[in-house]
């Protein structure tokens, strides 16, 4: 099977690489094998992709360890930045062939896709500046001794990363890597390969030496968990469901305790106070939980109102949800495409079934979108308590629960009530309502009137069991360097 296709898109017509990408090239799997990648909004067959098994990821880690102890160890970081900003320039120059293969691959909506592009470059952009930055300290213990750190790459990374935003979560997990003069060996989604490996091109047009970002397409059972357990991986980085993220753990225990960071799933809390200017708020609860089509891990998926203005706020979300534009990703108008995938799409319906059957009122939606593509009709539920399913679990879809709170110890309760811990929301015009309950919700980013507001300078992660450490910002720099103390004695030896 060949290693690169035209694809024609209703927006670009582009040269799709298709092979693994090791060593700055282009190549097929060891076994020969491939995998196809289908279009949600049809279902038919976009192209197939040259996969990746345990061998390919074993040849990705040397490459990847020779450029680490080699080339690139040489590399200054002042031209690690330079790369990382020529990258990022790159990805801009080709926004619109990068936005039609999310479009594409994903099903998300061309508009919003250019927006992960711009992000996803700025992304790279902001580490490419901090790769000059790397600081260590020097240690005032006594005369006797002087003593420094260095912040040093861990090694070669290991990065298994989800479909949801394909393009994006390459960046937020290369840019600090790459920063921090790590070499990187990434595992990307089977339903989404097609983003990273046109991107893997513009890592050797950029000028980066061979072996130093290595991408591998294929599933997760065989080169995810080759990744997770190998023995020459220094650190491993996942985004995915929680399951597999403690599947990752366990792998990474039992083989050589590399270093893990994982960002899980969310079931977060978007909790509207009876102050909140009522318009904003229903306009941050929609975009809040209806954004990427549900597929975010902060979606705000539980909506917690006042009793006070439940009724008002539950018909005018309710006006607001059927509102939105669903269909044709390529259309300018949509806002909300397909779901990523066939398993996705009957996940979520299943959900939805489920949460019928408890007992619990679909205000609206609560069906598929037309009769082709993996459509959802974006779907509120009342009438719901605290021990449902469509509560407790993450539903990762365009369906979120709306319930009824009495008073602020109330809804921190129930907004803490949850195993995950990713993200919430206060809506309230009262300073010190705002302040409080941020402070007394269990979660990694809390929003004050607004949703989903995600900046590459500001940290992202979870508490609990949405996962460990901290993506973006300054804060996913420590993910990625080793600290060692330099001890020099400087006195007469004292025995
Ligand atoms: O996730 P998986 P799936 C949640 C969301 C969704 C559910 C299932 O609730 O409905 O997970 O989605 C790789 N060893 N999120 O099945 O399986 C896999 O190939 C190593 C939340 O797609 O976790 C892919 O690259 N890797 C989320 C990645 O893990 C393995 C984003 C994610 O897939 C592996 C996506 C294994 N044993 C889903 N098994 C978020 N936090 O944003 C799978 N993978």
């Amino acid at each position: 099977m060949a290693l690169f296709q035209t694809i024609k898109t209703p927006t670009v017509t582009y040269e799709q690489p298709l092979g693994l990408f090791i060593n700055n090239e282009f190549v097929k799997g060891i076994e020969g094998k491939t995998f196809t990648t289908v279009n949600p909004h049809d279902e038919n067959t976009i192209a197939s992709v040259h996969e990746g098994t345990a061998a390919d990821v074993d040849v990705a880690v040397k490459a990847a360890r020779q450029a680490f102890n080699g080339p690139w160890s040489k590399v200054t970081p002042t031209e690690r930045g330079r790369l990382l900003t020529k990258l990022a320039d790159l990805l801009e120059r080709d926004i619109d062939i990068l936005a039609a293969i999310e479009a594409l691959d994903n099903g998300k909506a061309v508009s919003m896709a250019k927006i992960d592009v711009t992000n996803s470059a700025g992304c790279i952009r902001y580490y490419g500046g901090w790769a000059d930055k790397i600081y260590g300290q020097t240690i005032d213990t006594d005369s006797q001794n002087f003593t420094y750190t260095r912040h040093e790459p861990v090694g070669v990374c290991g990065q298994i990363i989800p479909w949801n935003f394909p393009l994006m979560m390459w960046a937020w997990k290369i840019g600090p890597a790459i920063a921090t003069g790590n070499t990187v060996v990434m595992k990307t989604a089977e339903q989404t390969p097609l983003s990273a490996l046109f991107a893997a091109k513009l890592v050797k047009e950029a000028g980066f030496p061979p072996g130093v970002i290595n991408i591998i397409s294929g599933f997760g059972n065989t080169a995810g968990a080759a990744v997770s357990a190998h023995m020459d991986i220094d650190k491993v980085a996942f985004t995915g469901s929680t399951l597999v993220g403690r599947t990752i753990m366990q792998a990474a225990a039992k083989s050589n305790l590399k270093k893990v960071t994982l960002e899980l799933g969310g079931k977060s809390p978007n909790i509207v106070f009876p102050d909140a200017n009522l318009d904003d708020a229903i306009g941050w609860v929609n975009f809040g939980i209806y954004f990427n089509h549900g597929q975010c891990c902060c979606a705000g998926s539980r909506i917690l109102v006042h009793e006070s203005i439940y009724d008002q706020f539950l018909s005018r979300f309710k006006q607001r949800a059927e509102q939105n534009i669903v269909g044709d990703p390529f259309h300018p108008q949509t806002f909300q495409g397909p779901q990523v995938s066939q398993r996705q799409f009957e996940r979520i319906m299943e959900y939805i079934s489920t949460g019928k059957n408890d007992g619990a009122t679909v205000v609206t939606g609560g069906a598929r979108h037309g009769d082709q593509g993996y459509y959802i009709q974006p779907t509120i539920f009342s009438d719901v308590n605290e021990n449902m399913k469509i509560v407790k679990e993450e539903i990762f879809g365009p369906v979120c629960t709306v319930q009824k709170f009495k008073d602020e110890d109330d809804v921190i309760r129930i907004a803490n009530n949850s195993n995950y811990g990713l993200a919430a929301a206060v809506h309230t015009t009262n300073l010190n309502t705002a302040l409080r309950v941020s402070n007394a919700i269990k979660a990694g980013t809390v929003w004050v009137n607004n949703y989903n507001m995600l900046h590459y300078q500001v940290p992202f992660g979870g508490v609990k069991e949405s996962g460990l450490g901290r993506e973006l910002g300054s804060y996913a720099l420590e993910n990625y360097t080793q600290i060692k103390a330099v001890r020099v004695y400087l006195g007469n030896v004292p025995f």
